[in-house]
């Protein structure tokens, strides 16, 4: 099989594309291409989800590949860490210290001394998530934990549901009744929209549970705005409205269902008075809800990320996902809930990830942790190098000032592969020059609808970037390593990105991709697509577990979280019932804390960033202006605070600076920061992810955004 990328011409081409971006909506993109240089982004009109449209972000993405600040040749540090100082060098002279550093490293002190911190700058199956993976595991290198995103959320959804897809997004044209939890689908799934849209032409209301109101709250029916870190108390009061009131579904309880009669005893003491004492959400509100839930059928749940990241997180993710099988709603397309449809995906895993490569025992730390592993603080060797790829974490892990000061150490040896000079870049040793995706070609799942997107490369590399795939080919060879894994083309490894033999795939090859640029999975249409009308849940009993046979094996972390892994990994035992865990950070868990920080910071994606991504770049500072920190003007006043002033934001952990805004519609005791701005453009040389804390929710460890007492002062 071979892989033609298109050929350099003078005449003007189309090219295919997919946006490589950690989102749910990957979009299908149509690259303009004139006398080799890329003219226009476009979505496809077309794709049925894309529609022709791209967003905020990506509209301007030429900008980007074309940025004067693009990182193009390989670079070694000249100044004082942090400085920003660098010289041009060859690839073979960066290649070659870095082999000769890290053989040093593992010489001196052990292979657990290097660790890789990795996420999903780009989502591509081949340079995306798994790419370094067995280049560190034939290294031996300490195994990096990434549970950025979904983790804690995951093993809830997996322990209740299994690892289904859920609802076909584009079946919510059905949905009667859409409950969108914690996500911010305006900003952060924006394809999804016009599908509620219709839903609620056809009759549908759409309720949206979520402290902030979001543009997303503002434009459905009804906003509920609960206490953050409360959702677990919301949802299993309405498992006890919905039970005690006979509205279940009790033909789908009885067939297709495991451990009603323990659940419903459970929830018994969760009755909406109590919740309301909890979320601050009134009981009448939450009987109604629970009725029209319930009432309306096909219903659908909708959650979005910020569900696991408190305390409870995991156990209000295993209580949601009880709730459509309590109603019977995964009867019909449109009913049910929607995560992460990543899972109908055949990807093959194994194939990039090579579990067996890594030795057992390799000592394991969570990317969250990095600012702890820097100071020393963990078990084994000391780390003496770090390998980032695909991430910044200086802008997107808590501890920050810890994370800083970590990678100031001038014993430590920093490499960091970019498409631009992030904070976490100005720390590196040596900068690699990364391809941005109309540069290099991929393979793209989705994690938010059910078609598969091929990226053809539409432009030669810039100066001298290369895909992840290239880098650690070359370095692979650099250090010797021979297994044939480490020589497989980009070709070869499209080659292997799926089972293609799988009944999902049937009708879709690389050459069909290639051909036509996306294929929708081979699963029913979005009008008969109701995967669970009868059962058939991926768990270990086929049915919703409301008790979960997968918490006697304890809290574990499902593959995909952790580098190299395919295997569940157990942890502590769990209550196999759902159950209610308050935040960790509020008064009644820690009354001395909440005295002397009272407001919860909140930190939801920016509407004009990625992440940290495109925080950068003019055009989108301009749309996302400059950071602010949301505020009620009742906790405004009391601190004497007025609109547009400077404040700082401070706990324990750590302080930063930027501007308040008043906001009358935000939850008293609640401040919000959108995350994504960048360190170095901020007021006083700190982000928010300097006051957000290490700590894990219950399950899967997931962080704790959310979980996150301060105090606010005039600067
Ligand atoms: N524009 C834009 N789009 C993005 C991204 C981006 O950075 N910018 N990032 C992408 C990524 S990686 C992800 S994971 C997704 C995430 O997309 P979303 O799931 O929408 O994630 P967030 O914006 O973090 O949070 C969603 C909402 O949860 C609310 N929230 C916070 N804490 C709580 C709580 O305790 N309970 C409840 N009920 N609500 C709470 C916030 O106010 C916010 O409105 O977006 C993707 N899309
Ligand atoms: N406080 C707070 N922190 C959060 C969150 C939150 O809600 N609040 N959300 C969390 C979530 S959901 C997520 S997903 C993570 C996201 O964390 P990250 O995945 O680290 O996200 P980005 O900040 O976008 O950083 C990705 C980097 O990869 C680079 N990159 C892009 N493509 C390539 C490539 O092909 N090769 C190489 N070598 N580099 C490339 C980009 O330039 C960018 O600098 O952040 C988490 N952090
Ligand atoms: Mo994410």
């Amino acid at each position: 099989m071979t892989i033609a990328p298109p050929e350099p011409t003078t005449a003007t081409t189309v090219v295919r594309g997919a946006c490589p971006h950690d989102c749910p909506d990957t979009c299908a993109m149509l690259v303009t291409v004139e006398d080799g240089r890329a003219v226009d982004v476009a979505g496809d009109p077309d794709h049925p989800y894309t529609a022709g449209g791209l967003c905020v972000k990506v509209n301007n993405y030429l900008d980007r590949v074309y940025d004067p600040g693009r990182v193009l040749f390989p670079m070694r540090r000249t100044g004082p860490k942090g400085s920003g100082r660098f010289e041009r060098i060859s690839w073979s002279d960066a290649v070659d210290e870095i082999a000769t550093r890290l053989r040093g490293i593992v010489d001196e002190h052990g292979p657990e001394a290097v660790m890789p911190v990795s996420y999903l700058g780009t989502q591509g199956i081949l340079n995306g998530l798994n790419v370094g993976d067995p280049f560190f595991a034939e290294l031996g290198a300490t195994v990096a934990e990434r549970t950025y995103c979904d983790s804690g959320s995951c093993t809830a959804y997996a322990m209740t549901i299994g690892d289904t897809a859920g609802v076909d997004p584009e079946s919510l044209v059905h949905s009667r009744f859409i409950l969108i939890w914690a996500c911010n689908i305006q900003s952060t799934n924006l394809h999804l929209w016009p599908y509620i849209t219709e839903a609620r032409k056809r009759g549908a209301k759409v309720v949206v549970v979520d402290p902030v109101r979001t543009r997303t709250a503002a434009a459905a029916d009804q906003h509920i705005a609960l206490r953050p870190g409360t959702d677990g108390a919301l949802a299993l009061a309405m498992a006890h409205v919905i039970i005690a009131e006979g509205l279940t579904d009790t033909d789908y309880v009885e067939h297709f269902t495991v451990g009603y009669p323990e659940f419903a005893e459970r929830v018994e003491q969760y009755t909406p008075e109590w919740a309301e004492t909890e979320t601050g959400v009134p009981a009448e509100t939450i009987r109604t809800l629970a009725r029209e839930y319930a009432g309306a059928q096909p219903s659908v749940i909708r959650i979005g990320v910020a569900v696991e990241r408190h305390a409870g997180g995991g156990q209000a993710v295993r209580a949601l996902s009880c709730l459509p099988g309590l109603v019977g709603a995964w009867r019909k397309p449109g009913g049910g809930i929607l995560q992460l449809p990543l899972w109908a995906f055949p990807v093959n895993w194994g194939a990039f990830m090579h579990p067996e490569m890594l030795t057992p025992g390799t000592r394991v730390i969570n990317q969250y942790r990095l600012g702890s592993a820097l100071a020393g603080e963990m078990d084994g060797p000391p780390l003496k190098a770090l390998f980032v790829y695909n991430s910044n974490p200086v802008v997107v892990c808590p501890d920050q000032d810890k994370l800083v000061a970590g990678l100031q150490r001038e014993d430590l040896f920093t490499v960091v592969s970019e498409q631009c000079m992030t904070d976490t870049a100005d720390y590196a040793d040596i900068v690699l020059p990364a391809t941005t995706q109309l540069e290099q070609d991929d393979i793209m799942f989705s994690w938010g609808h059910l078609f598969v997107t091929y990226n053809h490369r539409s432009i030669a590399p810039l100066g001298e970037a290369v895909p992840n795939t290239e880098m650690f080919r070359r370095l692979a060879a650099a250090m010797g390593f021979d297994d044939p894994v480490f020589r497989r083309t980009d070709a070869e490894m499209i080659a292997e990105a799926f089972d293609w033999s799988h009944p999902h795939m049937q009708g879709i090859t690389v050459e069909s991709l290639q051909e036509q640029g996306w294929q929708r999975l081979n699963v029913p249409s979005p009008d008969e697509y109701a995967p669970h009308a009868e059962g058939g849940f991926p768990t270990g009993s086929g049915k919703v577990e409301f008790v979960a046979s997968a918490a006697a094996g304890g809290n574990f972390v499902v593959p995909l979280f952790r580098q190299g892994s395919n295997d569940h990994q157990p942890g502590q035992p769990v209550d196999p019932l759902p159950h209610y865990i308050p935040p960790r950070e509020n008064a009644a868990g820690d009354p001395s804390l909440s005295n002397r920080y009272p407001l919860n910071l909140l930190t939801p994606k920016s509407h004009a960033y990625l992440n940290s991504s495109f925080g950068n770049h003019e055009f989108h500072q301009k749309v996302q202006k400059e950071a602010t920190l949301v505020i009620h003007p009742d906790d405004a006043a009391a601190r004497g605070i007025t609109e547009g002033a400077q404040v700082q934001v401070f706990n324990d952990r750590g302080r930063f600076t930027l501007v308040a805004k008043l906001d009358r519609t935000l939850l008293p005791g609640v401040v919000v920061s959108a995350m994504g701005a960048w360190r170095k453009h901020s007021r006083a040389g700190a982000t928010l992810a300097a006051v957000n804390p290490t700590a894990f929710a219950d399950l899967g460890n997931a962080p704790t955004f959310s979980d996150t007492l301060v105090e606010v002062e005039i600067a």
